[in-house]
């Protein structure tokens, strides 16, 4: 698919420190090591409803490690999948009467828009679970050849042939080896914290013949009413998803790529689970590191399109609300924490921007010189964004309190731009 328009990013002298990255598997922060080529994945939208502001901070917070990679003299090739096929989406389309494909293109559009808006660098690969299907089947009936993944029985009127992956049998494959995977290796779960997080989040404990509960849907073979792929040995169905974004990242990405990243509701099974698949299909890791964003709510819960309680992207651009204060005011939480959207965080961004912008004109060299390097240093240290925010505002006071003569007017305006993808 074609991704969006991304914005261009000035040139900055000099360069960013190795960036140190809590990653979740290893538990603590840990320095990135790229050897000048970086690749990240974040996890795409699934296309039922428009962009709200948790999705929104997720993609702001991966495009800080995208220009801080850039800005360190990495190349960084990012891919996103769009998850245009699931069953929320076919649930929201039958509910209303439209289309899936036209309710996944509708939407996936929408995205787009929202995040050209926020000033987001587009993937250098954009792809769709439904143009995937084809790189999906030879994955699963390669596993299931290796005894890793297997076949259920239907029950209940179900058909039979559901492909199951084997968590067991993934985790007897070279156990010694550098890198293998097992159980636990990103979530640090138990299988009894496994469980309820399985099951909450589209997985099915329950299903009869099942070997392990915690095993996950590969394939879906084809059912009445839902949509279905050729899937030449396994039958006629649609791929699960934990496979959809492991097949997308071994195709686009080396392995192990450098960052897998998301929110923090992918941590298990999604990407425990793509991390399984990959490990299983070609004996290397599927990334270095995983790095997953906080938790955005409304009104005392997590925001999400089941509970409906959305602060939509498009609703703020469509009331006027400029983008670039949509992002400062994201960028003025810690990646990492979970936070509650108020009127009062927008308010804060949106005074921000304008004690920014009064200060520009009368930014000095030396005041914009030490911008730039409190911008790099606070986001070298695990994309401290509200550090780079107080560094900005030091600077802007001391711009308005001491004017200086413009002289640092172009590289205050450029770091800012460059690093925190906000252009005053
Ligand atoms: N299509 C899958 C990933 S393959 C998916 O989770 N789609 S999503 O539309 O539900 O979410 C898109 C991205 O936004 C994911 O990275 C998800 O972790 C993140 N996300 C969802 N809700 C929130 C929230 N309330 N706060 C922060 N991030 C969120
Ligand atoms: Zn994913």
């Amino acid at each position: 698919m074609i991704a969006w328009k991304s914005p261009s990013v000035p040139a900055l002298p000099g360069h960013s420190p190795e960036l140190v990255l809590h990653d979740t598997a290893a538990g603590a922060p840990v320095p990135v090591r790229t050897g000048g080529e970086a690749g990240l994945y974040v996890c795409g939208i699934t296309p039922y409803d428009a962009t709200h502001m948790g999705h929104a901070a997720t993609y702001v917070a991966f495009d800080l490690l995208n220009r801080q990679w850039r800005d360190a003299g990495n190349t960084v090739r990012y891919v996103q999948n769009v998850t245009d096929v699931d069953d929320p989406l076919l649930v929201r389309a039958n509910e209303t009467g439209v289309d899936w494909r036209e309710l996944a293109a509708a939407q996936t559009q929408l995205f787009r828009e929202d995040m050209e808006a926020l000033g987001v660098l587009a993937p250098d690969h954009y792809v769709g679970a439904v143009e995937s299907v084809e790189w999906i089947v030879p994955a699963v009936e390669d596993l299931i050849a290796r005894g890793i993944a297997y076949r259920v029985p239907g029950t209940g009127g179900e058909p039979d042939g559901d492909v199951y992956f084997s968590v067991d049998a993934a985790a007897d494959l070279d156990p010694q080896e550098p890198g293998a995977w097992h159980p636990g290796q990103v979530s640090h779960l138990d299988p009894a914290g496994m469980l309820p997080l399985f099951a909450e989040r589209g997985g099915d404990p329950e299903r009869p013949g099942k070997r392990n509960p915690l095993d996950a849907l590969l394939w879906r073979m084809a059912r009445e009413g839902e949509p279905d792929w050729d899937g030449g040995t396994l039958g006629r169905g649609r791929p699960g998803w934990h496979i959809e974004c492991s097949v997308i990242a071994q195709r686009f990405l080396p392995q192990p790529f450098t960052v897998q990243a998301g929110g923090s509701d992918l941590i298990y099974p999604h990407h425990e689970m793509s991390a399984a698949h990959a490990w299983a299909c070609t004996g290397h890791p599927l990334a270095r590191h995983y790095a997953h964003a906080g938790m955005v709510g409304l009104d005392g819960e997590k925001m999400s399109k089941s509970l409906g309680n959305l602060v939509l992207v498009s609703r703020l651009r469509g009331q006027g609300v400029e983008p670039a204060a949509i992002r400062l005011a994201i960028l003025a939480h810690h990646y990492r924490s979970d936070w509650f959207w108020t009127d009062a965080v927008l308010q804060q961004a949106q005074d921000r921007l304008s004690r920014w912008r009064s200060a520009l004109p009368l930014a000095g060299e030396a005041g914009s010189q030490r911008l730039l390097e409190g911008l790099r240093s606070a986001l070298a240290d695990d994309l401290d964004a509200p550090a780079a925010l107080a560094a900005a505002s030091a600077w802007a006071e001391d711009a308005l309190q001491a004017p200086g003569n413009g002289t640092g007017t172009d590289l205050a305006h450029a770091a800012l731009d460059a690093l925190l993808g906000v252009r005053l």
